[in-house]
């Protein structure tokens, strides 16, 4: 009975001693328990790196204490819960965001302090979780961050790679690609469940069964694979809620090929079952087009499987009637990457639940949104149905039904347009058949979110157009953003202590919007020395780290301009290189007396090259082929230096960006989908220098044109210029540092000749020619800017003041209200 029940939880309480006690003291004891019994090393004999294990151990018990009470809560109440699935979540590193969020870092720096450790130095050992690729994925990581802070009752789907993105090193100038064994040395923030597993099935045939005197199919899969559960915990800020990313691992089945055993090939046959494993090896690398590989389209059905699985014996632990789903049961698409979702659900409704088709389809049509990251129709996913058909029979069948029923019901709507239907259709009927993973996704959801205003413009007037005029209401946007969690709290321990000194409250942690007050104390010199004094400790940090990763010493005073991002044609890093080779051969034809007038830079670029890509591969050549030339060029000294700092990640972010100036975000208006990078460095009080593209045409709303460095052509003026082709303008000045290039100026004239095709005028997509002109004028206001400090000051300050729209908080508000239609549910214990 009930009585008997609260007696033994009194008792098993009592047993533990309560909740975990977070005063210095206890922290230490717990520390010290897990230096003796967890990581198994001598309490009288540890390094660094051990006491980092057992201190992470011991904030996890914190972190596993507060997530058994959410979910207990959120189990008790039956929330509508929003499921969040992601192919990617770059997480970094977790444990200062981890203590952080919980509000007892200032306990464990004096615990550690008394054992003799520094907390600092401690987190530096931390490895970073790279499970993703780049803007999507990090972005992801965001979004988690706000849902536990903001008491969401969300989950996050996800696959546990073995092998992350690939440590980027660089060998001569090139980029070489190591793999990324990342649980090498243990992962303390993961929960390893078991008991928690599911079988996911592939191959095989496609069978008709009798039921009830009607003919039905049924799918008799060919292998299973089994899959187990990862539980990260993931901690609010100012609440006690922990919610949960589960990620999952492929294991051999348990399921015995008696066949094999039979004949006697016991050794093979453990091979075989070993190869199943490989399905959540390995991260892929790129981070647009996965066009046709078996092995991704593996991944996906495994992900996707586990967790609607999961989500379904929750659903029913809960709830005995299917028509509840809608009202209890968000699906999140982070992207097409988890689509087949929709082809699953309808699988598991209809041939195990036994609904009717239709039933089903109206209850699936209202569990679904999706969000594109990509701009253009031609970075979409296709999976070819020749693949699609052989892994998973049954689910081609299901995609084609929802096809012919879509088709039918268009027909009635817009007439016999064929080439409207056939580019509304799932099925594309081209050289390689294929499905259309967004078509499928648009049809499917209630709402089609773009990542900034600009972005989904471009999705309503050109990539889904059709879509658009026949569901205006299904299209939307919620502009991206960033958690100031992780991008100033961790990353800015200085800026923050400003920001709350001057702000007089630690409010804006957990609501962005206050800093705006900001603004009332620009005038004020004594905050903006304040300010300039912070940046330059930040920049100390930076050079420390330049130096150590390149040798070069960077002076102080140089403005620090940054741009570290994927490395992609559209983002235009070369560009910037071009730009820094106009400023070098400027600086060699300057007068020696006027070269006192120039503003002393250090451009830091640094981001990965897809392995396959290779014009991005080649402007990481260029780049360091520059940097060669100019860094041991004694006659231009402290003027201009030109860093890449290699292998760039979270953690390698988070020191980079509170040390820039400058940051350079460069695509050419109409290719970057919305960009987050901007709003990190716009928080941290770093000046952009931009074009009008994605969320910085909305950043411009916040922080005003005349604190942003604008340069190039506008979105509607792009077409126009692609057409004009060979008769383009392009400036005297691009001409001449492309000849450099091509002259062999900075070596290697044959590697960079096709770099150098992509960029000659007529042949220029990206309009790197035609931007030239006002990239250049846009970096000399930067530099005139510069060299007044308080007016440089004073529009970082607006900057910083200008950012709180751009916290993911608001971001994942708007959602929770708008698409997924969840309300918070704050644990109470
Ligand atoms: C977009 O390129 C956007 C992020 C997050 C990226 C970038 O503009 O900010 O998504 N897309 O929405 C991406 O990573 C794989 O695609």
């Amino acid at each position: 009975g009930f009585g008997e029940r609260k007696a033994k939880a009194e008792r098993m309480f009592s047993l533990m001693d309560g909740f975990l006690k977070n005063d210095p003291f206890s922290l230490q004891k717990d520390i010290l328990h897990h230096v003796e019994y967890t990581v198994a090393r001598s309490r009288f004999n540890f390094d660094d790196y051990e006491a980092y294990q057992a201190l992470s151990h011991s904030v996890r018990d914190r972190l596993i204490e507060r997530w058994h009470d959410t979910h207990t809560y959120f189990k008790r109440t039956k929330p509508k819960r929003l499921y969040f699935l992601s192919l990617e979540f770059l997480m970094g590193r977790s444990l200062s965001n981890s203590v952080i969020n919980l509000g007892i870092q200032d306990q464990y720096a004096e615990a550690l302090s008394q054992l003799g450790f520094e907390f600092d130095v401690l987190a530096e050992q931390e490895g970073d979780a790279a499970l993703g690729n780049g803007g999507l994925a990090r972005f992801s990581a965001c979004q988690m961050d706000s849902l536990a802070t903001l008491d969401y009752p969300a989950w996050g789907y996800g696959l546990r790679y073995e092998y992350g993105l690939f440590r980027q090193i660089i060998v001569d100038g090139f980029q070489h690609e190591q793999p990324d064994y990342w649980l090498n040395f243990g992962n303390p923030w993961e929960i390893e469940r078991i008991h928690v597993t599911y079988e996911v099935k592939f191959y095989g045939t496609v069978e008709d069964v009798d039921r009830n005197g009607e003919k039905h199919e049924v799918w008799i899969p060919g292998e299973t694979v089994e899959a187990v559960a990862y539980d990260n915990p993931i901690p609010g800020y100012g609440t006690r809620n922990t919610i949960n990313l589960r990620l999952w691992a492929a294991k051999p089945s348990n399921h015995f090929d008696l066949e094999a055993y039979n004949t006697g090939d016991y050794i093979n046959s453990i091979v075989n079952r070993q190869r199943t494993e490989s399905i959540s090896n390995v991260l892929y690398p790129d981070d647009r087009s996965h066009q046709g590989k078996e092995m991704r389209l593996k991944q996906q059905y495994f992900f996707v499987s586990a967790s609607l699985q999961d989500i379904i014996r929750r659903f029913k632990e809960a709830h005995n009637n299917f028509d509840e789903l809608p009202e209890k049961v968000a699906l999140h698409l982070n992207d097409t990457h988890p689509s087949l979702s929709i082809a699953e659900i309808m699988r598991i409704l209809v041939d195990e639940e036994q609904l009717d088709w239709n039933k089903a389809w109206n209850i699936v049509c209202k569990i679904f949104s999706f969000t594109t990251h990509t701009v253009v129709a031609e970075g979409l996913e296709k999976i070819p149905t020749d693949l699609l058909g052989s892994l998973l029979p049954r689910h081609l069948q299901i995609l084609y039904k929802i096809n012919s029923n879509f088709m039918e019901e268009l027909k009635k709507r817009i007439g016999l347009d064929y080439n409207r239907l056939s580019r509304m259709s799932i099925v594309e009927e081209g050289a390689v058949k294929s499905i259309r993973m967004a078509n499928l996704s648009i049809i499917c959801s209630h709402t089609v979110n773009g990542v900034s205003k600009l972005h989904s413009d471009t999705l309503k007037m050109r990539t889904f157009k059709d879509f658009y005029e026949l569901w205006p209401e299904k299209f939307q946007y919620t502009t991206n953003g960033v958690t100031q969690r992780r991008w100033i709290v961790v990353s800015n321990p200085s800026l923050c202590a400003l920001l709350s000194k001057w702000l007089g409250t630690e409010a804006w942690i957990r609501n962005a919007d206050l800093l705006t007050g900001l603004r009332d104390h620009v005038d004020n010199t004594g905050f903006r020395h304040e300010w300039k004094m912070v940046k330059r400790l930040n920049k100390m940090r930076l050079a420390e780290y330049i130096e150590t990763m390149s040798g070069v010493k960077v002076s102080l005073d140089a403005m620090f301009d940054v741009q570290v991002k994927r490395i992609h044609e559209y983002k235009r890093q070369l560009l910037n290189i071009f730009g820094i080779i106009h400023r070098y051969d400027c600086l060699k034809n300057m007068d020696k007396n006027d070269r006192t007038k120039v503003v002393p830079r250090v451009c830091i670029i640094g981001g990965k090259a897809a392995p396959g890509y290779e014009i991005a591969k080649k402007i990481i050549k260029l780049c360091h082929a520059v940097a060669e030339k100019i860094n041991n060029d004694a006659d231009i000294g402290d003027l201009l230096k030109l860093v890449f700092i290699p292998d760039y990640n979270v953690s390698v972010a988070e020191m980079v960006i509170p040390g820039a100036d400058l940051s350079q975000h460069l695509s050419t208006a109409g290719h970057e989908a919305s960009g987050t990078g901007s709003m990190k460095f716009l928080m941290n009080g770093c000046l952009l220098l931009a074009t009008a593209d994605g969320s910085t045409v909305e950043i411009i709303e916040e922080i005003g044109s005349d604190n942003l460095f604008l340069f190039g052509a506008k979105v509607q003026e792009v077409a126009e210029l692609r057409e004009k082709g060979g008769a383009l303008k392009v400036p005297l000045q691009f001409a001449r540092v492309l000849r450099m290039v091509r002259d062999g100026y900075f070596g290697d004239k044959d590697y960079f000749k096709s770099l150098c095709d992509t960029v000659e005028v007529g042949n220029d997509f990206y309009l790197l020619g035609s931007d030239f002109g006002s990239y250049l004028e846009a970096q000399a206001a930067a530099d005139k800017a510069f060299v007044e400090p308080e007016k440089w000051t004073k529009m970082s300050i607006l900057s910083a003041a200008g950012s709180g729209r751009f916290s993911s908080d608001r971001t994942i508000r708007e959602y929770a209200e708008r698409t997924w239609k969840i309300d918070p549910c704050q644990c109470p214990f």
